[in-house]
């Protein structure tokens, strides 16, 4: 019943599948020697549950809820890591922040993520999905966030995009530029702004024109790539959903939900506006779009963050909550509407997928933890395979079928707790959302997904089940932890030194800010 397939025979199914695919690719190119264009959408802390789609009462979502019936609805979809930076890494990359270098080793199983005090950022010995698209003649811009790291040889300019306008790191504040400096807003390798100084947020009305711009960037470059007729990657990332949250004044009020909602609403309009233009440039037939977020809904925000759905707890955690994200693949007269695929996926198959359509091959003696996605988009195809679930350095949890195996718990420690910071709000599952880090490894804690979306109801270890599920899935765990190899951690180190006090371009604004003495030490990650 649970039949085996080792990382080397998936590989091996990988590559016949990758074959045909390009196979089909070269036929199709006959008649349309047009690469696909490539947008990804990617939200900011948006939950599983905020779509209307996925059942959120408020359904507020007109748009997404449109695209996903003009395409495929991803229910189990995951992203590679329940913070930012790791998430974004995996995507770009196609590869787990173990490997990719997006975790510490300070602390057993903690996130990191990239402040801007971090030292570290993306390697230059990662090669990132524009620098591949490239060699194809594809033009890539980013727009929106990056935090991939912060220091000039971390930005996207110099990992393969063509273009970049936003921030690389969240838009927390307002600093004082005395001890903390304002984040800067780059266009391209400059920066051209700081955020609540030339682009305001209000936190006390929560208004901000910040998606408005981003959707202009979008739609700009949609139009003027389509006038080259040459083939694009989009990556679109606004950030209003995650703290603070903001929306523009036309959407602000609007929601039953309240401010969260409004900016949900304000990015649904968006994704509206730029489905609509690909359409209107007739380009939507020649355009793979694919919608998700970093990572779960951030239930310490309360009344002012997303929501999971049924799913256990939030960001931070490799439960349900935090990974499970809301995904939606687009792609009209290629991929038949109104499609729901079960399919056990990952953004990290993203990667492997975008390559495929470019017509691009995987770079060599890499390792990629994604697979082709082809078989799904086109042919309804489902793919067995094992998605694992990291904090930092730690393995938590697999998924595998229906099933999903923890081999740590952890909610968050109890100092934090006892501070009122919960990530599991209102949800206290006995031996599972644990405060102490729990090694499960001798006998995980195993959940049916199908039965227990909420992971509220361990299998016995005692039963028939659980012993012939768990064969199998030590097993992959095995094959996947003898083959691992960690990359370099970039998370360890902090220093203020390296904040954004002088961006590139600083001068030309006069928004250079002096840096105070360096002062590397370890970083400090709570969660
Ligand atoms: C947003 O743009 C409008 C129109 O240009 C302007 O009136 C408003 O002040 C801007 N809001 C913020 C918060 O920047
Ligand atoms: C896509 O649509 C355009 C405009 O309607 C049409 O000219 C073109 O042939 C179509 N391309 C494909 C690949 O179907
Ligand atoms: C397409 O789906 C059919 C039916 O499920 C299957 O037999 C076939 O192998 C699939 N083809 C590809 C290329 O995945
Ligand atoms: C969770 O519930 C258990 C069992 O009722 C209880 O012992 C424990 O204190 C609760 N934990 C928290 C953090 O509330
Ligand atoms: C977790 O438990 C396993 C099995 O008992 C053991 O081999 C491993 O060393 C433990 N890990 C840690 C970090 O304590
Ligand atoms: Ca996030």
């Amino acid at each position: 019943m649970h039949e085996i397939r080792t990382p080397k025979k998936m590989a091996l199914v990988g590559l016949k599948i990758c074959a045909l695919a390009l196979f089909l690719l070269l036929g199709a190119a006959a008649e349309d020697e047009r690469k696909p264009n490539i947008v990804f959408m990617l939200m900011d802390d948006m939950g599983w549950g905020d779509l209307g789609v996925f059942g959120h009462p408020a359904k507020e979502t007109p748009h997404l809820d449109n695209m996903a019936a003009e395409g495929i609805l991803f229910p189990d979809f995951y992203c590679a890591n329940p913070l930012c930076s790791p998430s974004r890494a995996s995507i770009l990359t196609g590869r787990l922040p173990i490997r990719n270098g997006f975790y510490t080793t300070n602390d057993h199983a903690r996130n990191g993520y990239t402040p801007q005090n971090i030292v570290g950022g993306i390697a230059d010995s990662e090669i990132l999905l524009p620098k591949i698209l490239k060699t194809e003649g594809y033009y890539s811009k980013i727009v929106g966030k990056w935090h991939l790291g912060h220091q000039p040889q971390f930005l996207p300019l110099e990992h393969g995009f063509d273009e970049w306008f936003g921030a690389p790191n969240c838009h927390f504040g307002p600093y004082d530029n005395i001890h903390t400096p304002n984040i800067p807003v780059y266009k391209d390798n400059k920066m051209i702004g700081r955020y609540y100084q030339q682009f305001a947020i209000s936190r006390k009305t929560g208004e901000s024109n910040l998606t408005q711009i981003y959707t202009e960037e979008a739609l700009d470059f949609i139009e003027t790539q389509a006038k080259t007729q040459k083939p694009f990657f989009l990556y679109w990332a606004p950030d209003s959903t995650h703290t603070p949250v903001y929306a523009s004044a036309q959407f602000l009020g609007t929601s039953q939900r309240g401010l969260y909602g409004d900016a949900v609403r304000e990015l649904d309009d968006s994704v509206g506006r730029i489905l609509l233009k690909l359409k209107d440039l007739g380009i939507a037939n020649n355009t793979f779009v694919f919608f998700s977020s970093d990572n779960g809904a951030a239930l310490v925000s309360k009344t002012r963050g997303g929501s999971n759905g049924p799913f256990l707890c939030g960001k931070e955690t490799t439960f349900e909550g935090g990974m499970r994200e809301p995904s939606i693949a687009w792609w009209p007269e290629r991929i038949k509407p109104g499609q729901v695929s079960h399919q056990l996926g990952t953004q990290m198959d993203l990667f492997f997928t975008a390559l495929l359509l470019a017509g691009a091959k995987p770079p060599s003696g890499v390792v990629l933890d994604g697979i082709d996605l082809t078989p799904t988009l086109f042919n309804h195809t489902i793919t067995d395979r094992p998605v694992f679930f990291y904090r930092g350095n730690e393995m938590m949890a697999i998924r595998y079928g229906l099933y999903k195996a923890h081999y740590w718990t952890w909610t968050n420690g109890w100092e934090e707790f006892h501070r009122g910071v919960n990530y599991c709000r209102g949800e206290n599952v006995t031996g599972v959302t644990t405060h102490d880090q729990m090694n499960y490894t001798s006998s995980p804690v195993l959940f049916h997904l199908g039965r227990d979306p909420g992971e509220k109801y361990p299998i016995e270890s005692s039963t028939p089940e659980y012993k012939e599920v768990m064969v199998t899935i030590r097993e992959l765990v095995s094959e996947h932890k003898s083959s691992l190899i960690p990359g370099k951690p970039q998370l360890n180190m902090c220093d203020p030194a390296v904040m954004n006090w002088s961006p590139p371009g600083c001068e030309d604004i006069d928004e250079c800010l002096k840096a105070p003495p360096s002062n590397p030490t370890k970083c400090h990650w709570p969660h």
